[in-house]
């Protein structure tokens, strides 16, 4: 259904969101090597090896960008600081300019009316620090609490809100477990070190803003809603394990002291020493909770070691990612987070779809994206009509952009960003949204 700003509360704040790695140009500008670029420089795990060096070159094109993000009409900017940009050896010695690019950055947002929403940390971490076993490293959360400080101390008297790394379960699962983003591992022990490590990390960088006076405080956690395949016990059983690992284990590791039984099956063993004890740093006190929704899974039952299941190809109409459709989901989770932190306000930190979009004669027409949102927006104002507090939605994302393992061919814009010449073109999608947000 089509909306307009009235149709939400008055408060209620529209946002887009992109990510550093994903859009800079991490040659340029003093950045350090980051562990995506070996990953992406190994054959097999990036699609035509594409890396982020070039990437849109936000690096020089800020000032376009921001200003086609206040043509949009939206209130908020989310985008995320490189550690490798600020750090390029991960600790030590910052680097001016970058630092310099991300003050510049923030005062380009405020001079346009925007709220600057930092996430720190988006996933490129430092070769140096990935030298060093990365997040399996019970270091990381030492360093991360100094990058947070290098970061903060220069531009936290101006940001609108932070939070301290993007989707904790893909730092820990997708990169250690699956093998899908880097460093690339297939392991459990490494997997379960990290998963604890983030979150480790994620209490020490909210200690160290709330130390240097920051308010507006979230975590941003990526949700997929587990179906069963049928209504087996067996399959009931795999979904469980899948939401546990997947949707449960960050929030209820931050917001109840502990982690899921049924994560704990697989992992606890592999966890570090003492993991117990970590609970009253991983569980400092939050302002907000930051959902990113894309998704649902549908899980069978599989052969073999924990976590014995498998994601099976769902009926639902899908988005180029092959991911179905499903705002039902999103609904779902801000009823569940609702439930359990009823007093925190939740944003809706990403959602959005890559679509197969062509640029013919200037034009992109993407009606698929606006009935995606449309979808997702509606799911959002039911649930705000059941009382949950949702303050905000941000789109997934304003340009086209590296989508890591798959490259540049995922276009999941706002903005059509053509990879050769650079050349941006707002999408269909983003004038009928520009006109709603009037
Ligand atoms: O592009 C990513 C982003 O970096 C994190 N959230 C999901 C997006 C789409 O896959």
């Amino acid at each position: 259904m089509s909306w307009t700003r009235q149709d939400f509360p008055d408060t209620f704040l529209f946002g887009a969101a992109t990510s550093a790695y994903q859009i800079e140009g991490h040659a340029f500008g003093g950045a350090g090597p980051t562990h995506w670029d070996s990953f992406a420089a190994t054959p097999g795990n990036v699609v035509r090896a594409e890396h982020g060096a070039r990437a849109c070159d936000h690096y020089h094109r800020w000032q376009e960008d921001l200003d086609l993000l206040a043509g949009l009409g939206v209130d908020v900017y989310r985008f995320s600081t490189s550690w490798a940009r600020v750090l390029p050896e991960g600790t030590g010695t910052p680097n001016a300019e970058g630092l310099d690019f991300y003050d510049r950055l923030v005062d380009g947002m405020l001079e346009r009316g925007l709220k600057p929403a930092a996430t720190l940390y988006h996933w490129e971490l430092p070769q140096a620090l990935a030298d060093k076993g990365g997040w399996r490293n019970a270091d990381m959360p030492d360093w991360f609490a100094d990058f947070t400080e290098v970061v903060m101390r220069r531009i936290g008297d101006r940001v609108w809100s932070a939070a301290p790394i993007n989707e904790p379960w893909c730092v820990g699962f997708l990169s250690h477990f699956l093998g899908a983003h880097a460093p690339g591992l297939r392991d459990i022990r490494a997997t379960a070190r990290a998963m604890h490590h983030v979150l480790v990390s994620h209490g020490r960088s909210i200690e160290v803003m709330r130390g240097l006076g920051l308010g507006n405080l979230g975590g941003v956690f990526n949700m997929e809603w587990a179906n069963p395949v049928d209504d087996s016990p067996e399959a009931a059983r795999a979904t469980a394990t899948y939401d546990a690992y997947y949707n449960r284990f960050f929030l209820e590791g931050i917001f109840t002291g502990s982690y899921p039984e049924q994560a704990l099956e697989g992992l606890g063993p592999h966890l570090p020493q003492g993991w117990q004890d970590d609970f009253a740093t991983i569980g400092q006190p939050l302002d907000w909770v930051g959902v990113n929704y894309y998704t649902r899974k549908n899980i069978a039952p599989a052969p073999g070691p924990w976590p014995a299941l498998a994601e099976i190809d769902g009926p639902l109409p899908k988005t180029q990612m092959g991911w179905e459709i499903y705002p039902d989901g999103l609904y779902r989770f801000l009823k569940r987070v609702s439930d359990m932190v009823p007093d925190l306000p939740i944003f809706i930190t990403e959602n959005g779809m890559a679509n197969d979009d062509v640029l013919s004669e200037g034009v992109v027409k993407d009606p698929e994206r606006l009935a995606y949102i449309d979808g997702h927006l509606d799911a959002c104002r039911r649930a705000i009509a059941e009382g949950v507090r949702l303050e905000g939605y941000f789109i997934w994302s304003l340009l086209d952009n590296y989508e890591w393992a798959l490259g540049y061919e995922k276009r999941f814009g706002l903005i059509h960003v053509d990879f050769e010449t650079l050349q941006r073109t707002p999408k269909a999608s983003y004038h009928a949204l520009a006109q709603r947000l009037r």
